[in-house]
C-alpha cells in the first residue's frame, strides 16, 4: 500500500501515519506538508530517513524496509516539503500511486479558528485552492481520495438544543477556517459527482491527544500549567465541543479508507461533549492547580482560595456556542467504536505526554503567547 498523506507533520496527520507506520509494515508513506508553523518534523522523526543499515535490502513485494538488526519490516515514511497547492509536485506525487490499495489522505489545512480571524488568506489557499489541487490530481489519476474535514462546516447549536449534527445537516460555517473547509467539502463533492472522483469524506469532532499544537485549548493549557503560567478561559467556558481522542478519530479514517463507499460523508465522533470550563477544571485537578496556593491575577499557574486557577479571558469573536456529532451511521455501517471512552483518562494520558515531551512544544511556547497575548485581556 502507498499512501500520499498531506499535512501528515501536523497533529492528526503526524498520528496517522504513526498509525499506520505501526500496522502495516509494508506500507510506503510520503507525507506531503509545506512546514508551516503548525507543523514539527520531530513528530516523524523517528520514522523517516534511511532504515538502520543505510542501503538496506527491500523484502520481495513492497516499500518496507527489513531492519537488519531485528529483521522485522518497518514501514517506508518519506517527507517532501511542498505546498500541496502547487500543482506539479502533487501531480507528481499522485501519478505514483497506481495500486489498487493506493490512496491520497488529504490532511492538510490551516486549522486554528483565531488565526483565520486574524489573516483569512492562507486559509483560503491551503484550504480551498490545495483541495481543489488534490482534486485535480486524483482525477488525472484515477486515485482513491479521502479528504477529512471537520464539524465546524454545520456552524453551531444552541446550548440547550437537544440535536447533534447529522449528514443531512445543512453546512452553516461561522468562521473563515469553517468557511473555507466547507469550501473544500464542496469542491469534492462536486468533483465525486461531475468527474466520477473516488473520494470518501469526514467530518469529525475536537481532537486531542499528543503531538497537538500549543496554540489549541487542550495543550495550551497544560503546557501553560507546566510552565507556571495561568490557563486561559474565553469568556464564560459555557461553549461545548465534543471531544475525541485522536487515534479514535484515525481509526474510523482507515476503516473509511478500507470499507467506506465512494461518494460518502462521514461522521465521526465519540459523544464527548463538555462545556470548556468542565474540560479546564479537570485539567487543573489532575495537575494539582485548582485551589492550592498562589494568587488571582496573572503570574503562577497556582490558585488562592476563591482563585479557580485559571483566568477568564477576552472571549472569540463570533464563537462557537456548541458542537455535537452524531455518528451512529458511521458506527453502524462501519463497525467502527471509539476506544477512548473516557475523557478524564485521556486528559491525563495526554498530560502524561506532555510533560515527558517538553523538548517536542517548549520551541515554539513563548512565541504562542506572545501572539495570544496581543490580543487577550483577562476579565
Ligand atoms: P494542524 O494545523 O496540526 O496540521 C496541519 C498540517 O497541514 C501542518 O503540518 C501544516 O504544515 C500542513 N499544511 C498546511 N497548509 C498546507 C499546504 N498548503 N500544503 C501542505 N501542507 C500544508 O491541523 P490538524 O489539527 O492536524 O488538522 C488536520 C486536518 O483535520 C485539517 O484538515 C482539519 O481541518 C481537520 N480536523 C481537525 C480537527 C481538530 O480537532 N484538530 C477536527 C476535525 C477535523
Ligand atoms: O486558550 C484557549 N481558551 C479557550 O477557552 C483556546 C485556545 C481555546 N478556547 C476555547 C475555544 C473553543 O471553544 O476552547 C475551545 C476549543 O478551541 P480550539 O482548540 O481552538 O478548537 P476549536 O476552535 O473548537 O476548533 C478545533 O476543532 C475543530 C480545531 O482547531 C479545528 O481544526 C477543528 O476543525
Amino acid at each position: 500500500m502507498r499512501l500520499v498523506v498531506t499535512g501528515g507533520a501536523g497533529f492528526i496527520g503526524a498520528n496517522f501515519v504513526r498509525t499506520v507506520a505501526r500496522e502495516h509494515p509494508t506500507a510506503h508513506i510520503t507525507v506531503l506538508d509545506s512546514m508551516t508553523y503548525a507543523a514539527n518534523r520531530a513528530s516523524l522523526e523517528d520514522l523517516l530517513g534511511p532504515a538502520p543499515g543505510g542501503e538496506e535490502p527491500r523484502d520481495d513485494d513492497d516499500n518496507a524496509t527489513i531492519d537488519p538488526a531485528g529483521g522485522a519490516p518497518r514501514a517506508t515514511v518519506e517527507l517532501v516539503e511542498a505546498d500541496c497547492a502547487d500543482a506539479s509536485v502533487t501531480d507528481q506525487l499522485v501519478a505514483e500511486l497506481t495500486g489498487p490499495d493506493d490512496a491520497v489522505v488529504h490532511f492538510a489545512a490551516e486549522s486554528h479558528n483565531d488565526n483565520s480571524l486574524a489573516t483569512p488568506w492562507p486559509f483560503v489557499h491551503s484550504n480551498i485552492v490545495g483541495t481543489y489541487t488534490i482534486l485535480e490530481a486524483c482525477r488525472r489519476h484515477d486515485v482513491r481520495l479521502h479528504h477529512v474535514s471537520t464539524d465546524e462546516v454545520y456552524g453551531d447549536l444552541a446550548l440547550d438544543d437537544p440535536g447533534k449534527f447529522t449528514p443531512a445537516t445543512a453546512y452553516n460555517p461561522s468562521s473563515p477556517y469553517s468557511a473555507t473547509k466547507a469550501g473544500a467539502d464542496m469542491l469534492v463533492r462536486a468533483w465525486v459527482r461531475s468527474f466520477g472522483v473516488r473520494a470518501t469524506l469526514s467530518n469529525c469532532s475536537n481532537n486531542y491527544g499528543p503531538y497537538q499544537h500549543v496554540e489549541k485549548f487542550i495543550p495550551r493549557q497544560i503546557t501553560n500549567i507546566l510552565d507556571g503560567r495561568r490557563p486561559r478561559l474565553y469568556g464564560s467556558g459555557a461553549n461545548v465541543r465534543d471531544w475525541i481522542h485522536v487515534d479514535d478519530h484515525n481509526a474510523a479514517v482507515l476503516k473509511i479508507l478500507s470499507h467506506g463507499d465512494l461518494g460518502r460523508t462521514y461522521l465521526i465522533g465519540a459523544d464527548g461533549e463538555r462545556s470548556n470550563l468542565e474540560v479546564m477544571q479537570t485539567i487543573c485537578e489532575l495537575m494539582g492547580v485548582a485551589g492550592t496556593g498562589g494568587s488571582a491575577g496573572s503570574g503562577g499557574a497556582g490558585g488562592g482560595s476563591g482563585d479557580p486557577g485559571f483566568d477568564h479571558v477576552t472571549d472569540r469573536p463570533g464563537h462557537d456556542l456548541r458542537y455535537a456529532i452524531d455518528a451512529t451511521a458511521t458506527r453502524a455501517e462501519l463497525g467502527w467504536e471509539p476506544r477512548h471512552t473516557d475523557l478524564r483518562e485521556g486528559l491525563q494520558q495526554t498530560i502524561d505526554w506532555y510533560t515527558a515531551h517538553r523538548d517536542w512544544w517548549e520551541p515554539v511556547k513563548e512565541q504562542v503567547e506572545a501572539r495570544y497575548a496581543t490580543t487577550e485581556k483577562v476579565l
